[in-house]
Order: C-alpha cells, then structure tokens, then sequence
C-alpha cells in the first residue's frame, strides 16, 4: 500500500481533440489519452495501484473559482457549435484585444474567442464529462487532505494550470489547482499555497490570486520571451493590491539543467515556508523531462525524485494535481518519482 491516495477516473476519454495547429503544422493533438496510458504504465510499473474513483461535487464548488457565463459556455459551445451550422469542434480564431466588453457576442464562433486565449483548446461534443470528471478529482484529493492531514494525487487530464477564472488557454478548461486551493480555504484553512512546478507558467492560477493575500502562488517555468503562455510568467509579477507580494515567478533559460532549476525550487520552497501555508496545492507537470517534445529543460528521470522529497520535506498536506508531460512513456516514471519522493 503506497501513501499517496490517488482519484482517477477514466472518464477523462471523452476529451480528445483530433489534432492540433502547431508551430505552423497540422499535428496529432500533444495532449489526449494517450499521455494518461502513459502515466498509468509508469505507475503500474512502480507499483502505484488502487486508485479511488472521484465524488461528484456540485457546481458550487467549481464557480468559486470561474464564472457562471464561462462555465456555461464551456458545457453548451459544442451544441450551439453544430446549430450554427459550423464544422468539426468548437475552435475559436477571433479574440478580444484590450477590448474585452461585459458581454460576449451572441455568434459561438465569437463567444468562444471572447473565453479564450490561445487556439489550442477543442471543445469536443463530450468534452465537458472529461473536463467536469477532473474537477472531481481535484475536489475528492482536496477533501481527502482535509479529512486526513495527508498527500493525494488528482490524476487528472486536461490538465487546468492555463485556464483564468473566464478562459480557456493551453489545453486547459477548469484551473483543477485553483479549485482545490479555494477548497481548502473554504473547508478553513487559513493559508494555502501554491507550487507550479509544470515547464509552462500557470497563467491562469497567478492570475485566478493576483490580488489575494491568502493564497500564494509560486512558478518555475521557461522564461516567457521564449515559451509559452509568452505574456505571463516574469520576475516583475508579484501580485497587486493587498495581494502583493504573494505571487513569486521563476522563469528559466531554455536547456535548465537539474541544478539550476533545483536552485530555484529550494527558493520556491523557503518562500512557502516563510509565508506559513497550513496546505500545499503542487501544479504537477513533468514536460520539464529532457525529452519532452514540446519544452525545453533538461530534468532526467532520477531528479524527480529528488525534487518529490525537497515538497515532502515541508510536511504538508498537499495534494498533487496532474498537470502536462507529453510524448515519450517516461512521463509515467518521472511521475511515479515525485510519488516516491512522499515515501
Ligand atoms: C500545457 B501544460 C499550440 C501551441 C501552444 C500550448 C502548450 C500548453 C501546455 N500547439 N501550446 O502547461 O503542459
Ligand atoms: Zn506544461
């Protein structure tokens, strides 16, 4: 018996866009259920099994973190997708720039621009059961550290890091991180924080608790003038108003090796220390891996358990949320070592 609870559900299938724009090419989408095959290998290899299905939690739980509007829009765009008359699944292409007005337009192809902000995010006629179903999971691992004080894993796919409280951005839909987080402080914890640990900056958390004090949000990511989400994730953005000074980003060259991004984890960490978390929400993507084919930094299989037992270490209870890694099988190993790193 491993002590890490993990909730999973395979109703994740139901998301799985055909294909995706890019860097100027038609390609297989990066993310879809193939990369969930893959950490299930890794896990069975390691010896990680047992996994508990997640409660179904209501709406509320969802809306307190994203808009009515928004998530209405996430659950009918396909519908009104085909009673437009249009083809395929919903991709939007038009979007607001500095001109974001309090309604969106009334044409699907315009709303779904008005709740988006980059084009990689396929709205399929059954996404939302996926999409809904890794809210669920999120919100089962976070009751569960309430409940027992101890670590879980939300296994999970979409991943949620990029999603604002009103879009959808980077294959991401519903901020899972972000749920858990307002969970949390809903079921009384005074302080949370947040670790993003994914290659890609969490836009949508950083941006979800700008303005909050009770919620720290801490990143490590490649550095924006070279990665995406590109407008997000500078050394400069450390929160506003009384949430000043509760938003810390570390943003790396390209070809971080271990020790570099090591280093700025050890800060990371001493930064959530210092603010006092009573619960710890870790943004888990492994696209850090050397072989990742859509990042660039230069982690080898071994260091992620290391870097698993530097987060153990602050003995929290946390819950790790799924976040990206693509491509390659050792997706699964490099996630069943953070595991381990929990003991
Ligand atoms: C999601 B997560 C489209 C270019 C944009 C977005 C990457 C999203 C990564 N081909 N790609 O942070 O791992
Ligand atoms: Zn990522």
């Amino acid at each position: 018996m491993n002590p890490m609870k993990i909730f999973y559900t395979p109703d994740h299938i139901h998301h799985a866009p055909a294909q995706e724009l890019h860097r100027g090419a038609f390609v297989p989408s990066h993310e879809g259920p193939h990369r969930m095959d893959m950490l299930l290998a890794g896990l069975a290899k390691h010896g990680y099994d047992g996994f508990t299905p997640p409660n179904a939690y209501p709406m509320r739980d969802i809306l307190s973190v994203h808009s009515h509007p928004y998530v209405a829009f996430l659950q009918n765009a396909w519908q009104k997708w085909q009673d437009a008359g249009y083809s395929g699944d919903v991709l939007p292409m038009t979007y607001p720039y500095n001109v974001r007005r309090a309604e969106p337009p009334k044409d699907i192809d315009g709303e779904a621009g008005y709740y988006a902000a980059s084009a990689d995010c396929v709205i399929t006629e059954t996404s939302w059961s996926a999409i809904k179903a890794g809210a669920d999971c999120a919100l089962s691992a976070a009751q569960y550290i309430h409940d027992t004080g101890g670590t879980s894993l939300a296994l999970t796919r979409p991943p949620g890091h990029h999603a604002g409280r009103e879009y959808m951005a980077g294959y991401c839909y519903l901020n899972y991180a972000a749920i858990a987080a307002q969970y949390m402080r809903d079921a009384g914890a005074a302080k949370v924080a947040i670790l993003d640990v994914d290659f890609h900056h969490g836009n949508g958390t950083q941006d979800i608790f700008y303005a909050r004090d009770d919620i720290f949000f801490a990143s490590l990511h490649g550095e924006p003038d070279y990665h995406f989400p590109y407008f997000w994730g500078h050394k400069d953005e450390i929160g506003s108003g009384i949430g000043s000074g509760f938003n810390a980003n570390y943003p790396l060259p390209a070809g971080t090796h271990y020790s570099a991004w090591k280093e700025a984890l050890m800060s990371a960490l001493e930064r959530i220390t210092d603010f006092g978390a009573d619960a710890l929400i870790v943004s888990l993507g492994v696209d850090t891996f050397e072989n990742d084919p859509i990042s660039s930094f230069k982690l080898k299989t071994p260091d992620y358990a290391d870097y698993g037992r530097e987060i153990a270490a602050l003995n929290l209870p946390s819950v790790l949320i799924m976040e990206g890694g693509y491509g390659v099988p050792e997706i699964g190993d490099n996630l069943a070592g953070v595991l381990s790193g929990f003991g």
